[in-house]
């Protein structure tokens, strides 16, 4: 157990190592960028990691002889071993690169979904999903007659599992996300994964929230394929990945197909490449995969049990801390056991409407999303019109806590509720 006062030493000194947060905002103030669900900040390593590879080693890969090509090959597969092995895949053959979560998602609907699903078949996702890992869903439904079905979620955002068995009757596809965007609710996995084996299905996990803030361990959880995003992991935009167990993976066909993707092309048939090149069609995005490997060693370096524990310290410093407002009429929601929550926090002030609380909150430096966070089916069944969120990682403070208290009790006073 690491004391909290070393937890916050510690997060100042990352903070450091992320040059856009030693900026101040045009107004002057200290940028407590509380918005890392959206979207994280990138540590100077990984910026780094970019300029050299452009610098020094880039070139086409799988395709030249020379010395320069070898050496932007050897980077971009030595940045998917790296990624394969944070997740503890069992090769890195099983460590597709996509652009994100969401084309990840889309892969698996597209190439085995459609290979695999029929009239009579279901798929069972959640209440509490991001659209990317819904709406393929229902394009996927409606194409091959199966069922969607829905985990219900209770008025704190937490799976109701009592009619799980039954609900799985049928199911092929189990696609759920392993923390909620929305509300920080991590999915009980352990409980859901087996049952959904026991019952044939197997199960994809978006991984987006999870992958970067705590360890994920694709083998102990035994899932079939998980998804994520760079972006969301001190990474670039534009890369992300699906893990796949290599028997599924194998037996699917192309999602993309044209170069790099081929074994073999005559005028009328083509044999495909082995995995994972047989899902990366065209040239890939090579120096964004390479600085993903930076931010994967960065983030080894740091230890995603750290993370684990500075977030959930954080998160619980907040929550107490917000909660002083309930008073003026702020709402907190999500899991109320802290154990069940990750470090996002969803919330609205009284009647303030989340996007005039997050424009004030910014004029105090206070960054933070609000909206739908493209999940509108559950704001709708919520009956949330919008929330704010203030979402934390390894880089974030208590001084960014005591930033946004202070903007919330500046917005309580402009809204006259205090
Ligand atoms: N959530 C948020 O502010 P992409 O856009 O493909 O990198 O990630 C999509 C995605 C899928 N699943 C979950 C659980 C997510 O949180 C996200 C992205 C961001 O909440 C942007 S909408």
């Amino acid at each position: 157990m690491i004391a909290p006062s070393k937890l916050d030493e510690r997060a100042k000194t990352i903070a450091r190592d992320f040059p856009i947060l030693a900026q101040p905002t045009s107004r002057g103030k200290r940028l407590a960028f509380l918005d890392s669900a959206a979207s994280s900040q990138k540590p100077q390593a990984v910026i780094d990691a970019l300029v050299h590879y452009y610098t020094y080693d880039n070139a086409n890969i799988h395709r030249g002889v020379y010395e320069l090509a070898e050496r932007a090959t050897a980077a971009f597969e030595g940045a998917r071993e790296k990624v394969a092995r944070f997740i503890n895949a069992a090769e890195s053959a099983e460590l597709i690169w996509t652009r994100n979560t969401t084309e990840s998602i889309n892969l698996v609907s597209f190439s085995w979904g459609l290979q695999n699903l029929r009239p009579g078949d279901a798929i069972l996702t959640s209440q509490l999903e991001h659209h990317s890992n819904l709406v393929p869903w229902q394009l996927l439904a409606a194409k091959t007659g199966a069922d969607l079905r829905f985990i219900e979620v209770d008025a704190n955002g937490m799976h109701e599992l009592d009619d799980l068995d039954e609900k799985l009757h049928g199911v092929k596809l189990v696609a759920l996300s392993h923390i909620s965007n929305s509300l920080g609710t991590i999915a009980p996995l352990e409980t859901i994964v087996p049952r959904a084996h026991a019952a044939g299905a197997i199960v994809l996990v978006d991984a987006a929230q999870s992958v970067p803030h705590m360890k994920v361990d694709v083998r102990a959880l035994d899932v079939d394929f998980l998804a994520a995003s760079g972006h969301k992991m001190c990474g670039p935009t534009g890369i992300g990945f699906l893990y796949g167990k290599r028997a599924l993976l194998e037996a699917m066909p192309p999602f993309l197909t044209g170069g790099d993707m081929i074994k073999r092309v005559e005028y009328r048939e083509t044999s495909f490449n082995e995995i994972p090149w047989k899902f990366e069609a065209g040239t890939s995005n090579i120096a964004d995969a390479v600085a993903l490997g930076a931010a994967v060693d960065y983030l080894e370096t740091i230890g995603m049990d750290w993370v684990h524990a500075h977030e959930r310290r954080l998160t619980a410093f907040a929550l107490e801390r917000m909660r002083t407002l309930e008073p003026l009429g702020l709402a907190i929601y999500g899991p109320l056991d802290p154990k069940d929550r990750s470090g996002i926090i969803a919330f609205n002030l009284a009647d303030v409407h989340a996007h005039d609380l997050a424009s004030i909150l910014d004029t105090e430096g206070v960054c933070v999303r609000a909206g739908h966070h493209c999940t509108m089916p559950l704001m709708e069944k919520m009956g949330w019109p919008a929330t704010a969120r203030a979402s934390f990682y390894l880089y974030n403070t208590e001084e960014d806590v005591e930033q946004l208290a202070g903007a919330l009790h500046k917005a309580a006073r402009i809204f006259k509720l205090a």
